[in-house]
């Protein structure tokens, strides 16, 4: 296990009484399972807590504990000792958060974003971390706190989440040491796991099928793109959480060393995602359009309609490709 390196973290939550607690936009089961980890402890430790998210919390979450009690910020009216984001790569990726965090007199942060600017008072950024959960985990070593079987069910969600259930290189041995503490605590790990990994919604199963249908293979089968459009969302009576994961069967064909994921909002916002594997780089892909994320996972917000979108995201490809051919 690693060991939680700012210690002005650990000091700062314990004076405070009063604390605001958000993740990121769009939010992923790492956002989640980390937002409500962390209330618990905090919450444990006699704090009073809010936990907030700009985004709705998508549906197969709401059975984790205390993800009933996560507020939007508009309902947020409060004053707080002390804000903490989670999981968010920068502070724009807390959406309407942020006028809420940014004016309490203390702002913390954990994360595991390479490119993350360290925006907070006092940061814990660890790239290395497979999950943001894994460093609440030693947060919660580092304060002698006890797991409980909720905490762990929202760890799970976290790092299982965060590791594609346990198969992607960051899947590091201390998500293991510490999956092997959170199963110990009795938590309901059969269900979570069929919840969380085995189990599909109908707009989601919906969605995979209009992106299969546009898979196109580019670079002699090294890359590929799907692509999904507004009506895609409308006929499968999909919501946008319904595309999350799409991505990833991009990268389940032999040969693909790079996949891409394009997600058309409307006429002026195309979302793109990307997957690669090494040497190629989907964190320089998605830098190079404006964008960010992690080695293997990465992405960006593109303000241009799908055509225009595409020809910037063939470029970008089309330069990583080179780089190593
Ligand atoms: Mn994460």
């Amino acid at each position: 296990m690693k060991p939680f390196l700012n210690n002005r973290i650990l000091e700062a939550l314990k004076a405070a009484d009063s604390i605001f607690l958000c993740t990121h936009i769009a939010p992923d089961g790492d956002a989640i399972g980390s937002l409500l980890a962390t209330k618990l402890l905090l919450e444990g430790m006699g704090k009073k807590v809010t936990a907030c998210c700009a985004d709705p919390v998508p549906k197969r979450f709401l059975s984790l504990p205390g993800a009933a009690e996560i507020v939007k910020p508009e309902q947020v009216f409060a004053d707080f000792d002390l804000a903490m984001s989670l999981d968010a790569a920068d502070m724009s990726r807390i959406g309407a958060c942020t006028q809420i965090y940014d004016k309490a007199p203390v702002r913390l942060q954990l994360d595991h974003h390479g490119t993350n600017p360290a925006y907070a008072d006092e940061n814990e950024i660890d790239s290395g971390a497979a999950a943001t959960g894994s460093i609440i985990f030693r947060m919660l070593k580092a304060l002698g706190q006890p797991l409980t079987k909720d905490m762990a069910a929202c760890l799970y969600t976290a790092i299982s989440t965060d590791t594609g259930n346990f198969s992607y290189t960051n899947a590091d041995p201390e998500a293991f040491e510490i999956m092997a503490e959170l199963v110990a605590t009795g938590f309901d790990f059969g269900s979570c796991a069929r919840q969380f990994h085995l189990m599909r919604e109908a707009p989601w199963l919906g969605m995979l099928s209009r992106a299969l249908s546009r898979l196109t293979f580019l670079y002699d089968g090294k890359v590929t793109m799907m692509t999904v459009v507004p009506q895609d969302y409308a006929e499968m009576n999909a919501l946008p959480e319904h595309s999350d994961n799409l991505i990833n069967y991009g990268m389940y064909i032999p040969g693909v060393v790079l996949c891409c994921f394009v997600n058309s909002q409307n006429d002026e916002v195309t979302k793109v995602s990307f997957r690669a594997l090494p040497p190629y780089s989907a964190r320089r892909v998605a830098v190079r359009l404006g964008g960010g994320g992690h080695e293997a996972a990465a992405g960006v917000t593109l303000k241009l309609p799908l055509d225009k979108a595409v020809e910037q995201v063939m470029k970008s490809i089309d330069e990583e490709m080179n780089s190593h051919s």
